[in-house]
């Protein structure tokens, strides 16, 4: 049995948490295995979105393990830490989307793990809560800069420093998920966002995270002039002609 699962339709790969008799905790095991599989979708030029979700209908991913991290030394934490980092990373600079499916529990790192995706779901089953300060630690997966960029910073203080757990519903109303879904819509919210996302223009879906991504960090004259650039970028290959021919013929455009 694989800790991440893998399955692939038309350019759009779901990689499931596949650690179900731990809610999918995070041990150092499952984070070197996500590592690994986001690693060999970074080379990847057919590559049109990743859709991230845990096995099961109980969680997403109930945390980072506690019963593997209670016991570790100064050292095996840090060594824990830059294992973590180097995953989040690989997913965070994937430059496709990126979309986390969040199907139960998304408790700390779990919380975590959908914050570093572009964006998420919730199924209407769904939790979310940064517990750590309970166990006397602080968020440590990048809850601390991701949520309040998320959804501003009263906000991640309120979740960070009571550790309280909310809905799907108030997730979705503060703005840490985009959409919420019942459990039972989950299989045709996948399909169609596969549908959406491998019928777009690759490289224009590439180009427009990067631009936001990018542009994140500049000013906003800087921030237009990168769109600017991209935009014209978008003119030197097949795809732009094929789109823009396709409406005009009156056809899907073929990417
Ligand atoms: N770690 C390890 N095992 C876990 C787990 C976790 N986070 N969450 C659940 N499990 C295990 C349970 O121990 C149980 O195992 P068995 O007893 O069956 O062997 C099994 O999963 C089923 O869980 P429950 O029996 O507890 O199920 P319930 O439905 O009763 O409760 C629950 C579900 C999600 C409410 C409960 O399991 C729970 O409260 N879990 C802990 C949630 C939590 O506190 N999560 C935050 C962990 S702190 C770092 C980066 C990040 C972090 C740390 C460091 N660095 C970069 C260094 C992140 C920290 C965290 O995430």
């Amino acid at each position: 049995m694989s800790l991440i699962e893998q399955t692939e339709n038309a350019g759009v790969v779901q990689l499931t948490l596949n650690r179900p008799e731990a809610l999918n905790a995070l041990n150092s095991e499952l984070i070197v295995a996500l590592g690994s599989a986001l690693e060999s979708l970074e080379a990847r030029d057919d590559l049109r979105g990743v859709l991230l979700t845990g096995a099961g209908e109980k969680a997403f991913v109930a945390g980072a393990d506690i019963a593997e991290m209670r016991d570790k030394t100064p050292e095996q934490a840090r060594y824990f830490a830059n294992q973590a980092l180097v995953a989040l990373k690989r997913l965070e600079t994937l430059p496709v989307p990126t979309v986390a499916l969040v199907n139960g529990y998304a408790l700390g790192g779990g919380c975590e793990l959908s914050l570093a995706c572009d964006w998420a779901i919730a199924t209407d089953n769904a939790f979310f809560a940064q517990p750590e300060v309970g166990l006397g630690i602080i968020p440590g997966f990048g809850g601390t800069q991701r949520l309040p960029r998320r959804v501003g910073p009263a906000m991640a203080l309120d979740l960070i420093t009571t550790g309280r757990r909310i809905d799907a519903n108030e997730a979705l109303r503060v703005g840490l998920v985009n959409r919420v879904v019942s459990l039972d819509e989950r299989d045709a919210t996948i399909d169609e966002l596969t549908k959406q996302l491998s019928r777009n223009g690759p490289n224009a879906m590439r180009d427009a995270k990067r631009a936001i991504h990018d542009g994140q960090d500049l000013a906003l004259d800087s921030a237009l002039a990168l769109e600017t650039t991209l935009f014209a970028l978008g003119f030197t290959g097949e795809e732009q002609r094929e789109g823009m021919s396709a409406f005009l013929e009156k056809r899907k455009a073929s990417f």
